[in-house]
């Protein structure tokens, strides 16, 4: 059965793949990474003598609920890195997204159903992580959302869509999170008392960046805002960092919150759903290694004042982060993919944990 809608699944696919005029014949389009968001798919064509291989996605339209804007920013944004990378002297095909348009001129495609895709090259020879095995391959990590940063630090950041607004207000969250408790759609609260007075107990840490911000103190800038290990591609030969992906989220927004991403996500032992908390601890080299790539690849692009606040940044975003599994946990994994019971659950059990190490060091 499951076999079946794979296939079924994959024709479609197929079919949604032919809109883009690839040299080739499409010969095998399959699930592919390990995002928590959208549907990707590596699909494969074949030429006369040459074989292609292209990054297909469904925009999660629950999410994004702008597809279009979303796509406008991508397009906007690549163009500029590109343009940025060609003047450094680097590669513009591998170090950042190339986005293909349709045979109609478009940057994405919309099915009948309603259901938007888009595709890009496969940058090919480089290798994602779900987690670091040295402490060089998270610099690596941070030097690149460091240079990504560094090339957009003169773009003008209010002219970008926000593709989610109020994505990092992590008072907003808070809100949210209280609103899923008090409706307790699936009777779950009881079971996560510990976690939902964690939450609370946590609160006043909810306002300081947005306090900070508000006061002008922390700039807006352009920023990734999902800016996690596995949204960095790495050169398979040399082990540098190369490409930064998953630009749905590029939008206007706070640098510290991206190097609180990272941290939350790369400087801990263990995955981000690890069951066993035992195994979940805060690496503070690991912490230190990123710090020093992300400073490095700003190039100075960051004030004072952000410097100072990238400790504040790592506890904030794993604290949000945390919250949203909470919330999504409470209201029945509706946002993040799951492929177990109680894994939301155990992704916030992390993000609390880490968070509780980073309060005692950083
Ligand atoms: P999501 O928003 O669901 O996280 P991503 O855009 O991060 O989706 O893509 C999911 C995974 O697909 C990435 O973690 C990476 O492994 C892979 N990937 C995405 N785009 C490319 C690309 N252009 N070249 C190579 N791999 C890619
Ligand atoms: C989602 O798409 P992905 O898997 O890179 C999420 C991030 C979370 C992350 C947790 C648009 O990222 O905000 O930090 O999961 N993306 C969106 O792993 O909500
Ligand atoms: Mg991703």
């Amino acid at each position: 059965m499951q076999l079946e809608a794979e296939m079924k699944a994959e024709s479609y696919f197929n079919q949604i793949a032919q809109r883009w005029n690839l040299a080739g014949q499409v010969v095998s389009v399959r699930p592919y990474g390990n995002g928590h968001i959208n549907g990707t798919y590596l699909v494969e064509t074949v030429g006369d003598a040459t074989r292609m291989r292209y990054i297909l996605q469904r925009i999660n339209r629950n999410v994004f609920v702008h597809p279009k804007e979303v796509m406008e920013n991508m397009v906007r944004v690549t163009d500029w890195l590109r343009r940025k990378i060609v003047i450094g002297g680097g590669d513009p095909q591998r170090e950042t997204l190339c986005v293909r348009f349709t045979s109609d001129g478009m940057s994405f495609y919309r099915d009948e159903s309603g259901e938007y895709y888009r595709l890009c090259d496969f940058v090919e020879d480089t290798v994602c992580l779900d987690q670091v095995r040295s402490r060089e391959e998270f610099y690596e990590s941070a030097r690149t959302f460091g240079h990504f940063q560094h090339l957009l630090s003169d773009f003008p950041a209010q002219t970008l869509h926000e593709t989610i607004p109020h994505f990092h207000d992590t008072r907003m969250r808070l809100l949210r999170f209280e609103e899923a408790v008090r409706r307790d759609r699936l009777g779950r609260a009881k079971e996560a008392a510990a976690e939902i007075a964690f939450t609370r107990e946590h609160g006043a840490l909810a306002s300081e960046l947005l306090c900070r911000e508000s006061a002008g103190l922390l700039p807006v800038r352009v920023t990734h805002n999902d800016a996690k290990l596995n949204n960095v591609l790495y050169d398979r030969k040399s082990g540098k960092g190369l490409c930064v992906i998953d630009l749905d989220t590029v939008m206007p927004g706070l640098a510290v919150n991206d190097f609180g991403d990272s941290i939350r996500f790369g400087a801990s032992t263990a995955a981000e759903d690890e069951p066993d908390l035992s195994l979940v601890h805060f690496h503070w080299d690991l912490y230190e290694a990123y710090r020093e790539g992300f400073l490095d690849g700003c190039q100075g692009a960051l004030t004072e004042a952000e410097v100072a606040a990238l400790p504040l940044g790592a506890k904030t975003m794993t604290y949000e982060c945390g919250i949203r599994f909470l919330t999504d946990y409470l209201e029945g994994d509706v946002y993040f993919k799951t492929d177990r019971e109680g894994q939301n659950m155990d992704r916030c059990r992390t993000q609390y944990r880490l968070l509780e190490e980073m309060e005692a060091r950083i």
